[in-house]
């Protein structure tokens, strides 16, 4: 179940991805999709597909083991419920993991982020807010990450945060309610 295919054969080069993202089911693309949207805006190469833990083991430890050699610098993943996909992936790559917990029907993500967060010592994963926060927030740090070794990309970054200040800055508040 891949959401968007990979290059076919004949089809033109796309560049080298540097972050991959990867998710437990198409479920989780509603969610996952903020992450994607802004490396789209800051023009980082990337990669997304469905990676299931569960449903995908083999798969899931190739893509780890090649994540690598592919020149990847970060891998975002995100899983609800038991979500085993980033510490596993984690498991089997030096390459940083940055996860981020989907909300789930039951526990409303819960689950999901003390599944990604409390990994044994030796084999991190960095774990971001539950939903669409953390989704976002998982890109903006892996492009942190590759804004260190990239002037446009930091400049970029910076800018970003520019307009984040400016709106705040022009945020007003109606007046308070009469006390009852
Ligand atoms: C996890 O199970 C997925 O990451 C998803 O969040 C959850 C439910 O998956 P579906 O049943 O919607 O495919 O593995």
């Amino acid at each position: 179940m891949t959401l968007k295919p990979m290059a076919k054969a004949g089809a033109k080069r796309q560049p080298t991805p540097l972050v991959g993202v990867v998710m437990g089911s198409a479920s989780d693309w509603p969610v996952m999709q903020a992450a994607v949207k802004l490396l789209v805006e800051f023009g980082v190469a990337h990669e997304f597909q469905v990676l299931s833990a569960h449903r995908m083991p083999d798969e899931m430890f190739a893509y780890a083991e090649g994540a690598a050699k592919r020149g990847l610098a970060a891998i975002i993943a995100g899983a609800g419920g038991a979500a085993h996909l980033p510490g596993m992936i984690a498991a089997k790559t030096i390459v940083p993991v940055l996860g981020v917990p989907v909300p789930s029907r039951h526990l409303a993500g819960l689950d999901s982020l003390y599944s990604i967060v409390q990994m044994p010592k030796g084999i991190p994963v960095a774990t971001f807010a539950i939903g669409e926060a953390g989704a976002a927030n998982a890109a903006l740090f892996a492009i942190a990450m590759l804004a260190r070794g990239d002037a446009v990309l930091a400049r970029a970054l910076e800018a970003f945060r520019q307009r984040q200040n400016k709106a705040a800055r022009a945020m007003t508040l109606p007046p308070a309610e009469p006390a009852a």
